[in-house]
């Protein structure tokens, strides 16, 4: 994501519109959003492009609450989704790292009962963090071991219950019912809090996908009214154009960004630091 920009856009250079077009579109911000920029930017004169830029991109971010959704009465309830290999386990053990370095207790769901090693994968990282887990056998039914793990957040009081699924492509449309199945039991069986559970639902999107991740985005949010996105892998190549797109056009906010395979490698999302960086 660094030096996207600015090794091409040097001082004193000139730059013909289709050469900012292009570059802007390679950055995955989508055909509609360069458009936008470049009427945008034809109407401000000025030396410094980059300075320009970096001001016209900030101001078409939107004004969402990029805030975790916190249940007022305990477990805040986190389901995690998205296509395979996206990053949503090792997301998951990021979120929790970091809600139990706060203090708080986090239970964690293996609702990932399909993919081999999945639910090992899942321990691991409960033991690694210090979380604990509730788990069936693999082939079980990913809805009862989403309620069994919400029954037992609720009696032995846990902060945060963060349920895994399996990566399923959006296209898959049995699969997409399963994980409306799993929602369904949350908010209709667990009735604990005004904000109804899940109170997030998380979808994971791996910065390298690029235009596609935004239809990924918005066959999930029709599906699930997705809260937030986290965006993995950022500390790659990837552009990271993805981000204004989505925000712009599904307004669902850009919660953290993974940039490593750490547990600390999860930040908070905020468009000027994004935007900072991309002007490195
Ligand atoms: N470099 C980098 N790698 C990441 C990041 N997030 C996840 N990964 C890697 O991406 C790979 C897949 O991660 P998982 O967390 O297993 O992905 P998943 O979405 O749970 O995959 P499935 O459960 O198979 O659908 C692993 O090798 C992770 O280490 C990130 O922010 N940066
Ligand atoms: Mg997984």
């Amino acid at each position: 994501m660094r030096n996207l920009f600015s090794s091409r856009l040097g001082k004193g250079k000139d730059h013909s519109w289709e050469e900012i077009e292009e570059m802007l579109i390679q950055s995955d911000m989508g055909i509609q959003t360069v458009d936008i920029l470049i009427e945008k930017l034809k109407k401000r004169k000025g030396a410094n492009i980059q300075e320009i830029l970096k001001e016209e991109i900030l101001a078409l971010f939107p004004p969402l609450n990029r805030e975790p959704i916190i249940s007022p009465s305990p477990p805040t309830v986190i389901l995690m989704v998205g296509v395979n290999g996206v990053g949503k386990t090792t997301t998951i053990g990021k979120l929790a790292s970091s809600f139990i370095k706060e203090g708080k207790k986090v239970l964690l769901s293996a609702s990932d009962t399909y993919r081999a090693a999945a639910i090992e994968q899942l321990g691991l990282i409960a033991r690694t963090v210090g979380a604990d887990m509730v788990k069936h056998q693999y082939g079980a039914d990913p809805t009862a071991v989403t309620f069994d793990a919400l029954q037992s957040a609720l009696a032995r009081k846990y902060d945060f219950l963060i349920i895994d699924t399996a990566g399923r492509m959006h296209s898959d449309k049995n699969l997409m019912e399963e994980l409306k199945k799993i929602k369904r039991v949350l908010s209709t069986k667990f009735n604990y809090s005004p904000l109804l559970p899940p109170q997030e639902v998380i979808m994971v999107l791996d910065a390298h996908v690029g235009q596609n991740s935004f239809q990924q985005a918005h066959v999930f949010h029709k599906a699930l009214n997705v809260t937030g996105i986290v965006l993995t892998k950022l500390d790659g190549t990837a552009k990271g154009g993805i981000i204004l797109q989505i925000e712009r056009e599904l307004e669902i906010p850009v919660k953290w960004v993974g940039v490593g395979e750490k547990w600390d490698d999860l930040v908070k999302f905020s468009p000027r630091d994004y935007v900072e960086s991309i002007f490195l």
